[in-house]
């Protein structure tokens, strides 16, 4: 019997938080950036039908309101931003690249110095401070002017201009960056296509077949992100995304019970493949009932197999829950995963459904899985703060969804024997929501002071969770 099974947090447990370029930057245009996917959907009853790739949305109009067009404006305050995340003692602090920051339009040939230097300096910020970066190749990004031409991820040549992307950014931060995420939620492609893949459907078209075609592409430019990345430095570890969260059956029909595998199965086949390096032989029924035929190239095969990912990172915000019996019907709102409501549990003001020990669970099943390390890169609560004059929010409903997750966390650790190599939360400073294009929607331990509508003064301010959570770091979860 081995002894180093950890009796709480390991030493060096990187403490964290996470952004991401898409929700926080803004500066949509400057420094050279091309237009992103994420610039063109809008705030309001239309962003849910342009995140599913229903309604199409190429261009800004004057109607609508955009919210990643300025966001938090993290590109001119990150120093203040990221010197705030060092006051915290911040281990890691994860964000991603825009893409369209460092290639414009994607196919360029030559990459955009501006933007690579923008992300030098937000590194050379963090290493500063001791904070290790935990970069998101991608996150919710795609260059618009792929989507125009090439219909973004339905093409393959995007897997060579994904190879690009990574051979610039593997070079050029090589000494200041070791952990790396591919695919921001990669199974976030079969919900919301268009910010998960860039995909817009045409009418009448086999909508499974683009989302699983679309999907190919991303596995395979993620294995080849691997492979690249581990010939220029061996010493980087590369991980997976999945919006994670284990599905419970409604009841204990086994009708129910075959349901909830069904919808788990949904999520996995992308870990499947990245972590175990082959398609799953479900997947592969799958795709025969529904007539899907993958185009395929020689090397795919060969190259998934030998370039697995070296450790598993997902989100976790809330469990889900399924019913076989189309008579069961209460669905809860809010999310871009379906889920019925849970009377065990009780939900967020957006209807996310709060369960701790649902964490533990969705750690242990990702560990039997695959026996590979854990990173939990986003986990939350999205609430309704109210600040005082100061801009200090007591937000003690946060520090409780934050503690319960943690204790879950060192459950995992300590009884079950999970290895994970550390946590960040979402939104460590607020910033807009993917969901529902909201800054009213906060996840912060730093308030920002805009509103929904794009009004404020973008001021910073310590939460109560800022100290709470300061707390936690540096006693390494000991004092929660
Ligand atoms: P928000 C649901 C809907 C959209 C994105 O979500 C999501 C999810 C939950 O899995 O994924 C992640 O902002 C995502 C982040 C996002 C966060 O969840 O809708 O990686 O970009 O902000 C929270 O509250």
């Amino acid at each position: 019997m081995s002894n180093d099974i950890a009796k709480g947090f390991p030493k060096g447990f990187l403490w964290g938080g996470a952004t991401a370029a898409n929700q926080c930057e803004g500066g949509y245009l400057e420094g050279n950036k091309g237009l992103s996917t994420v610039d063109v959907v809008p705030a309001g009853k239309d962003r849910f039908p342009v995140l599913k790739g229903e309604m199409k949305m190429l261009e800004c109009d004057s109607e609508h309101f955009y919210p990643s067009h300025e966001a938090i404006d993290f590109y001119h305050h990150y120093k203040e931003d990221i010197a705030l995340l060092g006051e915290m003692g911040f281990k890691t602090f994860r964000l991603s690249l825009s893409w369209a920051r460092i290639f414009p339009n994607g196919d360029d040939t030559e990459p955009n110095e501006e933007g690579l230097k923008f992300y030098d300096d937000i590194f050379d910020e963090c290493l500063k401070y001791g904070i290790e970066p935990l970069v998101t190749i991608t996150h919710f990004d795609v260059p618009m002017h792929l989507v125009k031409t090439i219909g973004s991820w339905r093409s393959r040549k995007m897997v060579d201009y994904y190879e690009r992307l990574c051979e610039v950014i593997f070079n050029r931060y090589k000494d200041k960056v070791k952990y790396w995420l591919t695919f921001n939620e990669i199974n976030m492609l079969l919900h919301l296509p268009f910010i998960g893949a860039g995909l817009v459907f045409e009418d009448g078209e086999n909508q499974e077949a683009v989302k699983y075609q679309a999907a190919h592409h991303q596995l395979v430019a993620s294995a080849k992100a691997t492979k690249i990345a581990h010939r220029i430095n061996p010493e980087f570890k590369i991980g997976c995304m999945l919006a994670a969260a284990n599905t419970y059956p409604f009841t204990c029909a086994p009708e129910d019970v075959w349901k909830s595998m069904e919808k788990d199965r949904e999520n996995y086949f992308f870990i499947d493949v990245q972590s175990r390096g082959e398609y799953p032989n479900y997947a592969k029924k799958m795709f025969e009932r529904l007539n899907i035929k993958l185009a395929m190239e020689d090397e795919d095969e060969e190259l998934l197999k030998n370039n697995t990912v070296d450790f598993i990172s997902f989100s976790y915000y809330a469990s889900r829950l399924t019913s076989a019996d189309p008579n069961v019907k209460a669905e809860t709102s809010g999310n871009a995963f379906k889920t019925l409501r849970n009377p065990h549990l009780k939900a967020s003001e957006w209807g996310w459904q709060i369960d701790p020990l649902g964490l533990r669970i969705t750690m242990n099943s990702l560990y039997d899985r695959y026996q590979k390390p854990l990173f939990i890169v986003e986990n939350g609560l999205g609430a309704v703060d109210i600040p005082d004059e100061n801009g200090y929010v007591e937000d003690d409903y946060r520090i409780e969804y934050l503690r319960k997750h943690i204790k879950a966390m060192k459950d995992a650790i300590s009884i079950d024997g999970v290895e994970l190599w550390g946590y960040t939360t979402w939104g460590c400073i607020d910033l807009v929501s993917a969901g529902t294009g909201e800054m009213k929607k906060r996840y912060g331990f730093i308030y920002v002071d805009k509103d929904n509508e794009g009004n404020g003064t973008l001021k910073r301010s310590r939460k109560k969770s800022f100290y709470w959570y300061k707390k936690v770091i540096e006693t390494n979860g000991e004092v929660l």
